[in-house]
């Protein structure tokens, strides 16, 4: 069954095309959003909460953003000295019946390498970010351009990531 899987997501991703986030199965991404960073900054994180009201467990593989070179998954995870530091992740497990929280200070997708113009909540910018899950689904979303964390309940402190 693994294997029968595994085969099924290395063929998926050319059949299906990309997915209106709203059309994935099970799962519905929640407030996603880029942190605004200094001009001079040419990375920056992008935070969402990834809600999994099916019954299988999922997983986060990969995501990507033609606005960066490069995306990866991250987790800030504070040292045995008190420090924060970023790990690049594999995957990010979303376990069936659960919200997994990507926010300030925890997982987040790391935006490296901007192309183009630096990214302004005052000017409305957008970020397309692709999200590439285990079964074969890709969905795009357009994740705001945000100063602050916005106010879900599950407010970060501002400077932890
Ligand atoms: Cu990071």
């Amino acid at each position: 069954m693994l294997r029968r899987s595994a085969l099924l997501a290395a063929l998926m991703p050319i059949a299906t095309g990309v997915l209106q986030a709203d059309q994935l199965q099970g799962l519905t991404l929640h407030d996603p959003w880029v942190r605004e960073v200094p001009p001079v900054s040419d990375r920056s994180a992008a935070y969402v909460r990834i809600e999994n009201s099916g019954s299988a467990d999922r997983t986060l593989l990969a995501a990507e953003s033609e606005l960066f070179e490069r995306v990866e998954l991250h987790e800030s995870r504070e040292g045995d000295d008190g420090t924060m530091r970023m790990i690049h992740l594999d995957e990010i497990a979303l376990p069936a019946g659960d919200t997994t929280v990507l926010e300030p200070g925890g997982y987040h997708i790391m935006l490296i390498d901007r192309i183009g113009e630096p990214l302004s909540e005052a000017d409305g910018d957008e970020v397309p970010i692709r999200l590439h899950f285990d079964n074969g689904e890709n969905a795009r979303v357009e994740a705001t351009v945000r100063k602050h964390a916005p106010d879900n309940g599950h407010e970060g402190h501002d400077m932890d990531h």
